[in-house]
């Protein structure tokens, strides 16, 4: 049963939803080509398949000597039941990893684990080498924000509406269903404009289905061992209804596309460190990055404002 609140929602249900590009495979070349650099997603069936097929968690409990702890519990993904989780756990922060997994089997439970680094007993969902080469090339390139690896670790997740700055995400989907929604780059501005004032921020909670239902929404359903390429600036959000397992491997954007200018969240940016004296070291990266970026993009004639997702 789906608690009210999460009912309340907004991630893009409604009839006819397009959905993100599917493929059987990928290579690297084709991948930094047609998705990269076009500035599009798409879900690479079954690329982590066996990977997948190595988790569960029962063996991410197994892996554990009772000792760790959940490095940060998010809030409860749902703003409104905060008091009622903090009640039935504690401090979120205190929780044991294998407390936290207990409570993920309650199917009445709805928790989410947000791990930044996946250290410890989390090593276990750590791609090793035969994975890691499933994965194409840039992912292995480590990223300018994030950490290089994050893990999601739910009884039910919902992930609320965001996008990544300067770096690319493949979400490998490990244990469970999940589905992702994006809203495309020529809405993105007018997305963000409609929400909130503040054009600096990547984040936002709380878009009713009135206001989404004026945005162009489309859908990622995974399923364990499908990899779903998120690019930069797309704002995305997450969902699922069962317990699920997802880890996030993420690598730096290519410079022309993180500092295109033509982006919105790239002048929120600029107007960000101009605006704000601390960060004026930042300025003589961004009187290099800007140009090349523009360049560059005068060559390929892209503009990422037009990417689908299809
Ligand atoms: O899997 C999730 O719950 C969140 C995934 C996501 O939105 C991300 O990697 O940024």
């Amino acid at each position: 049963m789906v608690s009210p609140a999460v009912q309340q929602r907004a991630w893009g249900e409604r009839p006819n939803v397009p959905e993100v590009r599917e493929i059987d495979d990928l290579d690297s070349e084709t991948f930094v080509r047609d998705y990269v650099n076009k500035f599009r997603p798409v879900v690479i069936k079954g690329l982590a398949k066996e990977w997948a097929s190595r988790i569960s968690f029962d063996k991410l409990a197994s892996h554990l000597n009772g000792d760790e702890k959940v490095q940060q519990v998010l809030s409860e993904p749902v703003p409104e039941l905060v008091p009622d989780y903090l009640e039935r756990v504690g401090n979120a922060g205190q929780l044991y990893l294998r407390d936290f997994i207990e409570k993920c089997r309650d199917p009445t439970s709805y928790l989410q684990a947000y791990a930044v680094d996946c250290t410890g007993p989390l090593e276990f969902l750590t791609p090793t080498g035969s994975e890691r080469a499933l994965l194409p090339k840039p992912a292995r390139k480590r990223p300018r924000n994030y950490e290089p690896l994050r893990a999601f670790i739910a009884s039910r997740a919902f992930t609320d509406w965001h996008y990544h700055f300067a770096d690319e995400t493949l979400t490998v989907q490990l244990v469970g269903e999940k589905e992702l929604y994006f809203v495309a780059p020529a809405d993105a501005e007018a997305f963000l404009a409609h929400v909130r004032k503040d054009a600096g921020n990547n984040q936002i909670t709380g878009i009713s289905s009135g206001e989404l239902a004026k945005f162009s929404v489309f859908k990622a359903k995974l399923n364990p061992g499908d990899v779903l390429y998120i690019p930069v600036y797309w704002w995305h959000l997450a969902r699922s209804n069962a317990p699920s397992i997802t880890t996030a491997i993420t690598f730096k954007s290519p410079l022309h596309i993180a500092a295109d200018i033509r982006q919105f969240q790239v002048r929120a940016v600029c107007r960000d460190v101009i605006g704000n004296r601390r960060s004026w070291k930042f300025i003589p990266l961004m009187l290099l990055a800007i140009p090349y970026a523009l360049l560059r993009n005068l060559f390929t004639r892209f503009d990422p404002r037009e990417a689908k997702p299809a």
